[in-house]
């Protein structure tokens, strides 16, 4: 008999050249995935090369564990409802430093690494801005060596598919599962028990003291899929948890005794309805049952995760804040702190006093909004309904809470009242916002000015009365997606100058650019590139959408969500306002820069005023593409389905950078950090992190323009009528009066008659009152374009001083401000 070696190395990871590459592919494609070459289609390919890159990489990841259960070093739960990830085989190549070796390897059995780089459909686990935020985090702590893991919802439809049918929106479930998922390593055997609704009683412990037990009436199972959170260049890989759910064992009994076996059916589609769809709503809950479901299914797998299986068996739980911080991303998580709670006191019976004193030192919460309708509250019977023991202890902490404020202010009734954890009015409910801020050790907001506004105004009762709790960390995007990756050419370049690559996980080293500013070749190689990647987009465009561009046009680029407070209408109406202007006469289209007006957007499917300006978008597109008058001069650009996909070609191509919301309502915005990075000039209000980055470049290399927030508050306060814009301002009733015209709705006034009507009656966010001011910055937006030295020089300060935007920079802040963490040596 021969001998067995114990070898847990995988072939791959000893086979780091084109040749052992080409065998472990092709032996994943055989016996993986059960084809031969010649008969493989890309689809094979893809998941045959997906595998192979995984294995590479595998080996760094049992060791990560390994060293992380040895340890036993603080770690980061970053808890949230969303991960928007964007296509995994880039970076998963990028960070096991294989794309040379693959590209070629490929190569040789005439397979192209591009083509199937286009076969991985996105993971769209995520709305926008919250969603990517989260995954920038988990790359930047696994690439700083910091002990942490992700939890989520593994959605089996995320964000909608968008397609434009005669220009409005219309959704298609985005199935990402269904050509298979290569990235995910599914653990049926770990899954954990969640239980729902029910009621509560008292009981008479052993000891003679009276306890709380909570009676479920339903439960359902999370089974957890992990998926590798690679760090760059230091061989660790983090761990993000994603929980699916599934009909519990009593279900399949049910179908068993019942009988009834379509209706146990149902039931068991029931339970795995929790984790079937992302919410589409971005920054406006719908307080809808189904949404406290998720919320409540992930962060009780998560919580059972971390204590059960994480932790040591023998671990004392009272030393729980040395070992872990929960970070709450947004409110969606914050039913995590009663579960918590629970857990100690029903569970492990322990006295209230020393369960809140553990509770209250592992939990922050980060807030994302500054609008008030997108602070969560969940209704007192509903949550009473799904989850009857933790309001109870919802109750509790808000009882205990009050008596604390009430000693602090005796007779203020009304800051009480203000300040509860449980609203009166329109109907009894919980604040979740509130609650986090009781529980949390910090409470922060995402960019300087929104952690100021959050004290000052959203929570300034609770910063008040926590003055030690509050603080700010901006927002960071990672640089390896949104540089290295996603601007092959710029990155070279910036490579090439400095002399390493040094700069992928040390952005400020971007500095060092500054003075190429001056160096005549340089711009003109750092302009090649960025008309490059416009060629590249325009390429894409017209393949993916048949959208015929001119890369020789300045490429002004809007890309978010559609809300009303990001103002694409304000954006809409200087197009507009152009078109006019040229096709009266009143400007000669000769003076006009010739310009691509780039729009990407999805709006929430129930949100009908953001789907009539995407109507309105593509009718003004439409109709100012096929006019000869225009031609060469403006151009509108709306490819439908913006996701992280498209923003990785679309923002290396833009020129500039329309971040335009109303002063005082985007909470930071982190496409505005992308665009700076890869060169592009930003014109902009003086709002979330657009403070940070003209602060950054100067008032020289950035288009102000705007009231700013007091402005705002000033104007709102003293009744703001947009009527009177309009009627003072013949270029904005012109452009106004086009669009009532029903010139972009073949004549039928009625269809845009909302949009029209509700910018002249209510405009909410103050698209009229700084119409003027954003069209005199356009103004100087084409004369600084004139100048393509100038515009240029601009454009390398931009990205020169983009190191402080790394989301490398912002783990730092959260470690040293929130976490009280460290990254761990990784050679130890
Ligand atoms: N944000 Cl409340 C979302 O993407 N979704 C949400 O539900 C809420 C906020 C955004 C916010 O609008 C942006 O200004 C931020 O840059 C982003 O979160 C990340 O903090």
């Amino acid at each position: 008999m021969s001998e067995v070696t114990a070898n847990t190395e995988p072939v791959a990871t000893r086979e780091r050249t084109v040749e052992g590459f080409v065998r472990e592919y092709l032996r994943e494609l055989n016996f993986g995935q059960g084809v031969d070459l010649s008969r493989a289609s890309v689809n094979d390919q893809y998941l045959a090369l997906a595998r192979t890159v995984r294995h590479y990489l595998m080996v760094r990841w049992l060791e990560t564990l390994r060293r992380q259960s040895e340890l036993q070093a603080k770690s980061v739960a970053y808890l949230s409802a969303e991960f928007l990830l964007g296509r995994q085989l880039d970076n998963a190549l990028l960070a096991a430093d294989l794309t040379d070796i693959v590209e070629e390897g490929l190569a040789g059995l005439g397979i192209s690494l591009d083509t199937l780089r286009q076969a991985e459909v996105e993971p769209g686990l995520g709305n926008g801005g919250l969603g990517r935020l989260a995954a920038c985090f988990i790359d930047s702590l696994a690439t700083m060596n910091v002990p942490s893991i992700g939890y989520g919802i593994r959605y089996e439809y995320g964000i909608f598919r968008q397609t434009f049918v005669d220009g409005w929106q219309v959704e298609k479930p985005d199935s990402w599962l269904t050509l298979g998922s290569p990235w995910e390593f599914p653990h049926p055997e770990m899954a954990v028990n969640v239980s729902f609704g029910g009621t509560v009683e008292d009981y008479e412990d052993d000891d003679g003291t009276t306890r709380k037990r909570w009676l479920p009436g339903w439960s359902v199972l999370g089974v957890p899929y992990n998926y590798m959170v690679p760090g760059y260049g230091n061989g660790r890989v983090n761990t993000l948890r994603l929980w699916s759910a599934r009909a519990t064992r009593a279900f399949d009994l049910e179908i068993f005794n019942s009988g009834d076996y379509a209706q146990a059916v149902r039931a068991q589609t029931f339970a795995e309805n929790i984790s079937k769809v992302l919410y589409p709503e971005d920054s406006t809950p719908q307080g809808k049952e189904l949404r406290l479901q998720q919320q409540y299914f992930f962060v009780a797998c998560s919580l059972k995760d971390f204590v059960d299986q994480v932790l040591p068996k023998d671990f004392d739980l009272t030393n729980l804040p040395d070992r872990i911080h929960f970070q709450l991303n947004d409110t969606h998580p914050v039913i995590a702190i009663p579960e918590l709670m629970r857990i100690l006191v029903d569970e492990k019976k322990w006295s209230w006093d020393d369960a809140w004193s553990v509770v209250r030192q592992v939990f922050s919460y980060t807030c994302h909004t500054l609008l008030p309708e997108a602070l969560e509250v969940w209704s007192v019977e509903l949550l009473g309904r799904l989850l009857p023991r933790h309001l109870e202890i919802i109750y509790r902490i808000n009882e205990q809470f009050l008596v604390g404020l009430r000693a602090a202010y005796p007779d203020d009734e009304l800051r009480a009242r203000r300040m509860s954890i449980i609203a009166e009015f329109p109907e009894r409910g919980i604040r979740m916002a509130h609650l986090a801020t009781v529980a949390a050790v910090k409470v922060n907001g995402v960019a300087a000015l929104h952690s100021q506004l959050l004290r000052d105004k959203v929570l300034h009762d609770f910063a008040e009365y926590y003055p030690g709790k509050f603080t700010n960390v901006t927002n960071g995007i990672t640089p390896r997606r949104f540089l290295r990756l996603s601007n092959p050419g710029l990155s070279g370049l910036v490579t090439e100058v400095l002399g390493s690559e040094k700069w992928v996980t040390d952005l400020d080293e971007l500095r060092a650019l500054e003075p190429l500013a001056e160096d005549a070749e340089f711009r003109r190689r750092f302009r090649e590139i960025k008309a490059a990647n416009k060629r590249r987009l325009v390429h894409l465009l017209a393949e993916r959408d048949g959208i015929v561009l001119d890369p020789e046009t300045m490429f002004d680029v809007m890309v978010k969500r559609l809300h009303e407070y990001k103002r694409q209408t304000l954006k809409l109406l200087h197009v507009v306002s152009l078109y006019e202007q040229i096709t009266s006469g009143a400007l000669d289209p000769a003076d006009v820069t010739p310009r691509t007006f780039a729009f990407g957007a999805k709006a929430a499917p129930g949100y009908r005023m953001a789907k009539q300006i995407i109507g309105l978008i593509n009718a003004v597109g439409r109709t100012v593409n096929a006019d000869p008058a225009v031609e060469g001069r403006l151009t509108v650009a709306f490819p439908a389905n913006y996701n992280v996909t498209l923003a990785e070609t679309l923002i290396p191509a833009a020129d500039l950078s329309e971040q335009i919301s109303l002063a005082g309502k985007e909470a930071s915005g982190t496409g505005n950090m992308k665009f700076m990075l890869n060169g592009a000039l930003t014109i902009g209000t003086d709002d979330g992190a657009n403070v940070e980055i003209r602060e950054l470049v100067g008032d020289e290399n950035f288009f102000l323009f705007g009231l700013t927030e007091p402005e705002v508050a000033d104007v709102v306060e003293r009744g703001y009528h947009p009527t009177s814009y309009y009627e003072t301002n013949p270029q904005l009733r012109h452009a106004l009066d086009l669009v009532a015209s029903g010139a972009f709705s073949d004549g039928d006034r009625s269809v845009f008659e909302p949009v029209v009507s509700n910018l002249l009656h209510e405009d909410r966010f103050l698209v009229l009152a700084d119409f003027q001011a954003y069209a005199d910055a356009q103004a100087r937006v084409d004369a600084a374009y004139a100048d393509p030295e100038a515009w240029t020089r601009s454009a390398i300060i931009n990205v020169a001083r983009a190191g402080f935007f790394s989301s490398d920079r912002s783990m730092r802040d959260y470690l040293d401000r929130v976490w009280h963490a460290a990254p761990v040596d990784p050679s130890a």
